[in-house]
């Protein structure tokens, strides 16, 4: 590299350390499923754990240098694949704010990521580049304090990959901090409250989040009790990190009343991570998982699946008859935002102007749309798949839900719609209104439950448990309308990055061809309700097909012809 590339300290000092972190050759490795080029994809770069420990080492760089580029904050890194096979991994990255990497800044993670291991030119003018993006008011104070967090999920690879990361972070002359073991959210509430000067303890999250529970669902002596909810849900862990974090969660609530039985906590010689188990299988499959004795519990009982970085969650309730009554994210998009929303509505008079709007993916069910177009008077704004383009969306409303199908979600509150609350609040007790007061105190302890940064597993079931609860003859999860049957299916092809989508992933532009047979399948289904779409998976190498329509033989068929088309266009 030469002298001027190296100018800065932190250059110099990470083109000498990038020479021991080379990229493992495939023809050594062995291993045909690591990718020739690394994307940075739908939450991060992905794929089989052998292929990782050099963009590790330079991803934890990356988060060094956004460290930098905020004039000395905290950032952060999770090691995780979430959702996927054991013998992947991954990284997130997390910025200041504790929410995901913005999306300009991709290109410039791949960048530094595909770079050649000889070329430390290219990988520190990619660093440069993280570290002049950053809102100007950052940029302009002193770096000394600039550090990186960097936690990981259970996978046997992340003791290895988190350590290559602490090495690139060292590399850039940056304060690399091993947070251990944390689910995805924890990490991102850690690099928030870092920021804001709050106790980024884990100690002081479940503290957190137990007294927003406590608080919500604390009633007056005067109220009743919702008798018809059980106090005790039944938790699949996925045999991924939330079995190892829920048990402190669930000391933590313990004293309100709530109380969690854990399974698939990965502890046990058969324990395999999202195998047959987690949120990914039950949701997909619409099925109970194949371990931790579900098959067992009585009917109706409430349990609740998350995937292997605890960042999704899914309810579902066993039936009678050996199946499974489903409450995706669609579900829980509709539980929680009408809950706000009648909030909002108890308390009118001093609240004026606040919306709860609702973001949604293609995937969302169609009778979900249909119901919250219905219930909230505007249709729910739909977004590509990928918590970013989510949570991002939802920042633009007062009070913002967004979901995934999959479980993803979480509510957001904008600073003046929390203010607006407080201010109310106020003017309620001044008032003596106390239905108004106790609606607006309802909403002000959601917030106190809810993780700030990103949406949380943990979190999610503390909020769902506390609404259900809350609420005086509260509706049976999963009842508020019946989904259209629908199915996902994954479709492996030659190469996936062919498909390109427009319109939120409703639409394909690429190949040629590939929308006009899909919409003459559709057509052909001869049922209004059919609707239909492809895209390349961002975490696997498929493509994922969805199809729903008002009867389940029609989504058979439909799903069967969409597949042989995209094999066709994409083989
Ligand atoms: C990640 C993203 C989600 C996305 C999922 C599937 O989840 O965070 O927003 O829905 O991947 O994405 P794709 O269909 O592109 O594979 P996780 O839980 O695996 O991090």
């Amino acid at each position: 590299m030469s002298a001027d590339a190296a100018r800065e300290p932190w250059a110099r000092s990470y083109a000498e350390a990038t020479v021991k972190h080379a990229k493992p050759r495939r023809e050594d490795d062995g291993d045909r499923s690591a990718p020739t080029r690394f994307a940075y994809g739908t939450a991060g770069f992905r794929t089989t754990a052998t292929a990782l420990r050099s963009t590790c080492f330079r991803a934890g760089a990356f988060a060094a240098a956004r460290a930098m580029a905020h004039g000395g904050k905290t950032t952060g890194m999770v090691v995780t694949a979430s959702h996927n096979p054991a013998s992947d991994n991954g990284v997130k990255l997390v910025e200041p704010s504790g929410g995901t990497l913005p999306m300009a800044l991709e290109g410039v993670a791949e960048m530094l990521a595909n770079a050649e291991d000889g070329d430390a030119e290219t990988q520190v003018r990619a660093l440069r580049e993280a570290m002049a993006t950053a809102a100007p008011a950052d940029a302009a104070s002193a770096n000394a304090s600039a550090r990186v967090f960097v936690a990981r999920d259970t996978r046997e690879s992340g003791r290895a990959l988190a350590d290559a990361t602490l090495a690139g972070v060292h590399a850039m002359g940056v304060e690399a901090v091993d947070r251990g073991i944390a689910t995805t959210p924890q990490l991102h509430y850690y690099v928030y409250c870092a920021n804001v000067g709050a106790d980024d303890s884990e100690r002081a999250y479940y503290d957190r989040l137990s007294a927003g529970y406590a608080a919500l669902t604390e009633r007056d002596e005067d109220e009743d009790e919702d008798d018809d909810h059980g106090a005790t849900v039944v938790i699949d862990c996925a045999d991924g990190v939330g079995g190892v974090k829920l048990s402190s969660l669930g000391e933590a609530v313990a004293p309100y009343g709530l109380a969690f039985d854990l399974r698939n906590r990965g502890d046990e010689p058969t324990s395999s991570l999202n195998d047959g188990v987690g949120s990914d299988f039950v949701q997909k499959g619409k099925t109970i998982p194949t371990r931790g004795g579900f098959e067992n519990l009585p009917a109706g009982t409430r349990c609740v699946s998350i995937d292997g970085d605890a960042d999704r969650l899914v309810y579902f309730q066993t039936t009678a008859a050996g199946g499974v009554d489903l409450v995706d994210g669609d579900q829980l998009a509709v539980l929680i935002a009408c809950w706000m929303n009648a909030r909002v509505k108890e308390a009118a008079p001093y609240l004026n102007d606040i919306t709860v709007g609702v973001v949604q993916t293609a995937y969302a069910n169609g009778a979900s749309t249909e119901f919250l177009t219905r219930e909230l008077g505007a249709a729910p704004a739909c977004v590509p798949t990928g918590v970013k383009h989510l949570h991002h969306r939802a920042e633009e409303f007062d009070i913002g839900v967004y979901f995934e199908s999959n479980g993803h979600g979480t509510a957001l509150f904008s600073p003046s719609a929390s203010k607006a609350i407080e201010d109310a609040t106020v003017e309620a007790l001044v008032a003596r209104d106390m239905p108004a007061v106790k609606a607006l105190l309802a909403l002000t302890n959601a917030q106190r439950v809810i993780n700030p940064s990103v949406g949380d597993a943990m979190s999610g079931i503390l909020l769902v448990e506390a609404i259900l609860r809350r609420t005086v003859k509260a509706p049976r999860l999963g009842s508020f309308y019946k989904d259209l049957p629908s199915r996902q299916t994954k479709v492996v092809v030659a190469d996936r990055t062919k498909i390109q989508t427009f319109d939120a992933e409703r639409r394909v532009a690429e190949p040629e061809g590939l929308q006009d047979a899909i919409d003459a399948i559709v057509r052909a289904s001869n049922d209004a309700r059919c609707r239909a779409f492809v895209r390349p998976s961002g975490t696997e190498d498929c493509v994922r097909v969805y199809v729903e329509a008002s009867e389940e033989t029609r989504v058979e068929e439909t799903t069967r012809a969409i597949v042989r088309a995209v094999e066709a266009h994409c083989g």
